[in-house]
């Protein structure tokens, strides 16, 4: 594909380091408290209460929101646009978007779910960009997530018989918040019991390079990457999440390039297929 970079809207922005890189790595997400400003947020719910017009799937992000529009200058925020392209890289594709009305004391909670169908990819990954214009409260039903669930991957809403997880995540934010998920990340929107209609809009992006030190790097050694890599979330079960912590490290090899990088020696030990003869 020819390198569209410099027309794309959003610039690099504000890169992510290395440390926040590893603990979406760990976490599955990333949450940027109010990075959009008022002004815009009063635009939002008028833009999305009238909808966004849907773009086909695979359609590059330059040309998938016409310059100007709400959507592009969204995307084009900064720490927004530097957070895309630490994760996705540049000149992403955007898979399919959706605004997502929770009407007030209306509905159900969605069960537990990963969107679309089991996706086992070890060595890409897709963003899904989660923008909230309004404060959410904790009535307002916010986003229910599952930290440390991404790399577990299930088909859809197996998990949906799920109610309850130790250290699930109910989003409660400031107005103008941004969340960038995995798209395994387990997840779910939940029942708005206030009086207020609750908007999210959701942008799903796929990369279109290798997705391989693509943000601020120059912390690479920071010895807080390895924390939090190494990070536990209470719904493991009583093998302390080895197989989240292997299957992060696998992740952790093919971001950086660096095949020697291990947590206590378990993809090391895993892949030992030693291939010399005995003398
Ligand atoms: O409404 C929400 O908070 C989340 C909805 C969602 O992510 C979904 O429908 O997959």
């Amino acid at each position: 594909m020819e390198d569209t970079e410099k027309e794309i809207p959003n610039t690099s922005g504000e890169l992510l380091g290395s440390v926040r890189m590893a603990r979406f790595v760990a976490r599955g997400s990333l949450r940027l408290d109010a990075v959009v400003p008022a002004g815009m947020n009063a635009e939002a719910l008028r833009v999305l209460a009238d909808g966004v017009p849907p773009v086909p799937y695979g359609t590059p992000l330059d040309q998938a929101f016409p310059q100007g529009s709400f959507v592009a200058r969204l995307l084009g925020l900064p720490r927004v646009a530097g957070a895309l392209r630490s994760l996705v890289g540049p000149g992403p594709t955007v898979d399919h978007h959706a605004v997502h009305i929770r009407e007030p004391r209306g509905g159900e909670a969605q069960p537990l779910h990963a969107d679309a169908i089991i996706d086992v990819r070890p060595d890409a990954f897709d963003v899904q960009l989660m923008y909230y214009p309004q404060e959410v409260t904790l009535e307002m039903g916010g986003t229910l997530s599952v930290p440390g669930s991404h790399l577990r991957r299930v088909n859809e809403s197996d998990t949906g018989r799920y109610q309850n997880l130790a250290g699930q995540d109910r989003l409660v934010c400031p107005a103008g918040t941004v969340v960038f998920l995995h798209h395994g990340l387990w997840h779910g929107g939940r029942r708005n019991d206030s009086d207020i209609v609750r908007y999210m809009f959701k942008v799903r992006f796929n990369p279109t390079v290798r997705q391989r030190l693509l943000w601020d790097a120059t912390d690479l050694d920071d010895p807080r990457v390895r924390t939090e890599l190494d990070a536990h979330f209470p719904w493991y079960e009583q093998a302390a999440g080895r197989l989240e912590r292997y299957n992060r490290v696998l992740l952790w090899r093919e971001l950086t390039g660096d095949s020697a990088f291990d947590l206590d020696h378990w993809v090391t030990r895993v892949t030992n297929r030693p291939r010399k003869a005995a003398a």
